[in-house]
């Protein structure tokens, strides 16, 4: 599928000698490893057999706030989720992690105080100005029924930004019936435009608010850098799902931000 706008203006560009540089960069993709990520907490990567679906390849970044506390519903961590479990991390420690002062992710969160979580965080440099963008699906057993202000939630860091919320449980959820939660946001789409040339940190994680209990995790995926002129031409092409590249590309079922 092609917007026949599309294919005259890619030849103009590669005339220009402009197409072959609109090249995307992967941040994070984890199909072979952690790609440079360090990681706190219970981090692991998981593979299209989770039941979430993998939007790059047939890997992902997994973060939980696994185990649940005071036994409520017994410790999630473990099979089947987690062979080789290692738990979340108090507040302090992620935050110390990930470089913040104490009480940033408190700031961060839509409702209570932070308890424990999971985070990962990489370096990177960009010599241009770029879009960058990543892919994540937030998967949890907290029910806003009776719970509404155990507001677990995923956040990033970026150097120059600080902690951003980017999604919680009392965000729209559909049933997760491929995987061992209940309920998942679907996979959605975290972008930073214009993002200026130079070296920057990124962090990802996964925090339990109020209490230790109920999990939430998150699947990350398809961190990557795009430059500018190819975001450009997929707003051109109207399409949104045109690469340049032209590698397939399954988009988010909810853009946002
Ligand atoms: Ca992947
Ligand atoms: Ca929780
Ligand atoms: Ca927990």
């Amino acid at each position: 599928m092609s917007n026949p706008l599309t294919r005259p203006l890619l030849a103009l560009l590669a005339t220009l000698g402009l197409a072959t540089s609109a090249q995307a960069t992967v941040v994070g993709g984890f199909e072979a490893g952690f790609d440079g990520f360090t990681t706190v907490g219970d981090v692991y990567r998981v593979d299209d057999s989770f039941g979430a679906g993998i939007p790059q390849g047939n890997w992902g970044l997994f973060m939980s706030t696994f185990p649940n506390g005071a036994g409520l519903l017994g410790p999630l961590t473990g099979t089947p989720i987690d062979q080789t479990a290692t738990p979340a991390v108090p507040v302090g420690t992620l935050e110390t992690f990930l470089g913040l002062t104490g009480g940033d992710l408190d700031a961060a969160s839509p409702t209570g105080a932070v308890v424990e979580g999971s985070a990962a965080q990489v370096a990177f440099t960009t010599t241009a100005t770029m879009t960058l963008r990543l892919e994540v699906i937030l998967l949890t057993n907290e029910t806003d029924a009776w719970a509404p202000a155990y507001t677990d939630f995923f956040f990033t860091t970026l150097t120059g930004e600080g902690v951003v919320e980017r999604t919680n449980v009392l965000d729209p959820l559909v049933a997760s019936p491929g995987t061992v939660f209940d309920r998942d946001t679907g996979w959605l789409l975290v972008e930073w435009v214009d993002l200026a040339p130079g070296t920057y940190t990124l962090g990802v994680g996964i925090v339990d608010v109020l209490d230790s209990d109920l999990g939430t995790a998150v699947i990350v995926d398809n961190i990557e850098l795009v430059p500018e002129l190819r975001v450009a031409l997929m707003l051109f092409a109207g399409l949104g799902g045109i690469w340049i590249a032209g590698s397939p590309h399954r988009g988010p079922r909810t853009p946002r931000r």
